[in-house]
């Protein structure tokens, strides 16, 4: 096989594998997935104050204070959540398993709020 010859089979062959393989990850990943937000619990408020996210998703709830503990949670009538007392540095996990608004307030202080909306 001359250069010539082996330089086309390998532009011919490589296109078409790479596309194969994107066309058989992207729908299903794109099904199963489910997104990880951080909010960051700082200065005595959420940031962001508001999250529009799909059932299944997870929000991770940092305290990025020096100093205060957080105690996030929701008390509402279809879900319900309790992620306890918060150090600084530490952080809260929390999955959303059911649709709807809801509030996440903070036990210590009552003028933190975020908005979470669930798909
Ligand atoms: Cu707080």
């Amino acid at each position: 096989m001359s250069i010539c010859n082996l330089r086309r089979s390998l532009s011919l062959g490589a296109p078409v594998a790479v596309v194969a393989a994107v066309l058989a990850l992207g729908p299903a990943q794109a099904s199963l997935s489910s997104v990880v937000r951080i909010v960051l619990q700082k200065g005595r408020h959420y940031d962001p104050t508001d999250l529009f996210l799909r059932r299944g998703d997870t929000i991770t709830l940092v305290n990025g204070d020096d100093s205060a503990v957080h105690h996030a949670f929701i008390d509402a009538d279809r879900f319900s959540f309790d992620g306890g007392d918060e150090e600084p540095g530490k952080q809260a996990t929390l999955i959303l398993t059911e649709s709807g608004d809801f509030v996440i307030q903070c036990g210590i202080h009552p003028k933190m709020k975020l908005t979470v909306h669930v798909q």
